[in-house]
């Protein structure tokens, strides 16, 4: 495995980042997951512009442009011989002392790792996944944003001990204002009534699968509202479904142990796996 680290391309064993790097001891810096399929890169424009947008937010400046950076991912793609792949681009503060001020940190240190990478949730997009509600709130967006993605996710992670333990497949997030947020690395939807439901983008993550998910929907006219929900609209939905760059488009059919409608992944959510899955067999950027 080859490691893409600040200009080198190293063998996995020498890809080492110094144990004064503020990514390590302060969650201080980016990523992104961004998906290639059969040799295309999916959406990489999209990512760049949120990891370039999270990094501005935290004030940190990428030491390379976006060009270079998409370079320096599709180079990395081609010396581990990789068509499907997971990539995860990293820009950390780089190495300071062991204050926190980030003015100590003078070079980011940029990662780029990449594995081949198959559906992350295996039989469960048919049978349709188990999601539980935690009672970690979403940070709030007047906090750390949702919106930076930043290495810091120990809230997503709390989120999936939870989940763990009451023995979710994912978990489900409401923000500090009892509205429905996502899932821990996705975001939620609900379908009533033939219409999808989710909520805005400031107390999420504003996924790129959700970009592309919702052109799907306009596609399949089936109509889409952006708003505010509760405990209310997920129990009583007819359809419950997440997306994310890992996840894709997958069903939930079991919240907190009720059946979402019947049980069963819905026909709104099979209509928009499917026209995902051809939007990403059909667009994307040639790696070579
Ligand atoms: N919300 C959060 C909190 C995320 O981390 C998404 C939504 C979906 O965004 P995209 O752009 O991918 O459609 C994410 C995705 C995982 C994992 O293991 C997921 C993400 C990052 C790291 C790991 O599921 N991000």
């Amino acid at each position: 495995m080859i490691i893409y680290l600040d200009g080198a391309f190293l063998p996995k064993e020498e890809a080492k980042v110094s144990v004064f790097d503020h990514g390590l001891l302060y969650g201080d810096g980016v990523f992104e997951g961004v998906r290639a399929y059969n040799g295309r890169i999916f959406r990489l424009e999209e990512h760049l512009d949120r990891l370039y947008d999270s990094a501005k937010t935290i004030d940190l400046a990428v030491p390379i442009t976006k060009a270079e950076m998409a370079e320096a991912i599709a180079e990395t793609l081609r010396r581990n011989n990789l068509r499907d792949a997971y990539i995860r681009p990293i820009v950390t503060r780089g190495i300071g002392d062991l204050g926190l001020d980030p003015r100590k940190c003078p070079k980011p240190t940029v990662i780029i790792i990449a594995v081949e990478w198959g559906a992350m949730y295996g039989d469960l997009y048919e049978k349709g996944l188990t999601g539980v509600t935690v009672s970690i709130r979403r940070n709030p967006a007047d906090a750390l944003p949702p919106n930076v993605k930043s290495l810091n996710y120990l809230n997503n992670i709390l989120a999936k001990i939870e989940a763990n333990y009451k023995g979710g497949d994912e978990a489900i997030f409401f923000d500090t204002n009892g509205y429905l947020s996502e899932g821990s690395g996705d975001n939620i939807y609900v379908v009533k009534n033939g219409v999808i439901v989710t909520p805005p983008t400031l107390n999420n993550l504003r996924g790129v699968t959700r970009l592309v998910v919702l052109e799907c929907a306009a596609d399949l006219g089936i109509t889409v509202l952006e708003r505010n929900m509760g405990y209310f609209d997920l129990y009583s939905a007819d359809e419950v479904f997440v997306t994310g760059t890992a996840a894709e488009v997958a069903p939930i059919v079991v919240i907190d142990g009720r059946s979402i409608g019947n049980g069963r992944p819905g026909p709104i959510t099979r209509q928009l796996t499917s026209a995902f899955k051809t939007a990403t067999e059909q667009s994307g950027k040639p790696i070579n």
